[in-house]
């Protein structure tokens, strides 16, 4: 039995999510509290970033590494490509999206969804334990304070980011030059990653939140910046995220 162990929320994990209902692959999904996942992630896979999946007693962290995993394992509607060039070409794109689009995202959407507890305590809970919404109401302003710590979100950062975030969908926008997909004629792990990491900024259907009719500002307003260059991840969404 396949189980993903994640946060709805996170886009890291809606890239694991996309890549088993691609592959078509049966499993479960145990949604843990963020701040409340520090023991069960640790205890399964040694650190406490989710996603993690666990297969045959076995446990795999990171979504790059997870994918590599489901591909090797279930080869069936492959997601990595087999021409070695291309297939060189997806795993660099992953990993600009990985690390230059994925974090910036989750500081520049967090910045202005942590002032917006009625907003973001649902995506936090949403098919979680029962006690779930109880428990993050009540303890909001301290996770709040440890995730704005943690993960280094303030006004100045949340600036940067939004400069970095623009000069990585520019660099992903001129890359494509129209085409729907960026390595070879078909749909590979590289469009997956690149449009699960910038999927909050485009509420797309198939996420599996239940997204707000817009964003609070200051959001809305970069996201209304980026919305021609980010039509792209409406359409992939469309139509390889059923
Ligand atoms: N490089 C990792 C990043 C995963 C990641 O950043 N996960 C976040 C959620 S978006 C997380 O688990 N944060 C809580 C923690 O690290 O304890 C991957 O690709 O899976």
């Amino acid at each position: 039995m396949l189980s993903l162990y994640q946060f709805p929320i996170s886009h890291y994990c809606e890239k694991i999510r996309w890549a088993l209902d691609y592959k078509k692959l049966d499993y479960r999904t145990v949604n843990l509290l963020p701040g409340f996942h520090v023991s069960t992630a640790k205890k399964l896979a040694g650190r406490s970033s989710v996603p993690i999946i666990t297969h045959n007693d076995r446990a795999v962290r990171n979504s790059s590494d997870i994918i590599t995993y489901l591909d090797e394992t279930f080869p069936e509607h492959p997601l990595t490509p087999v021409d070695v060039q291309h297939r060189q070409e997806a795993l660099d794109w992953e990993k600009f999206a990985d690390r230059e689009i994925g974090p910036y995202t989750r500081r520049v959407c967090y910045h202005t969804l942590l002032n917006h507890p009625s907003l973001v305590v649902p995506f936090f809970t949403v098919n979680g334990p029962w006690y779930g919404p109880w428990l993050i109401r009540a303890m909001f302003p301290v996770l709040r304070k440890k995730m704005r710590k943690l993960m280094d979100i303030n006004e100045a950062s949340a600036q940067i980011a939004q400069t970095h975030l623009t000069q990585a969908v520019d660099k992903v926008y001129a890359h494509l030059q129209g085409n729907t997909y960026f390595v070879g004629e078909q749909f590979s792990r590289v469009d997956l990653a690149v449009a699960s990491m910038l999927a909050p900024l485009c509420r797309p259907n198939g996420y599996g939140l239940d997204w707000p009719q817009s964003y609070p500002e200051p959001l809305a307003q970069f996201v209304a910046g980026l919305s021609e260059k980010l039509a792209w991840v409406n359409l992939l969404y469309e139509r390889h995220r059923s």
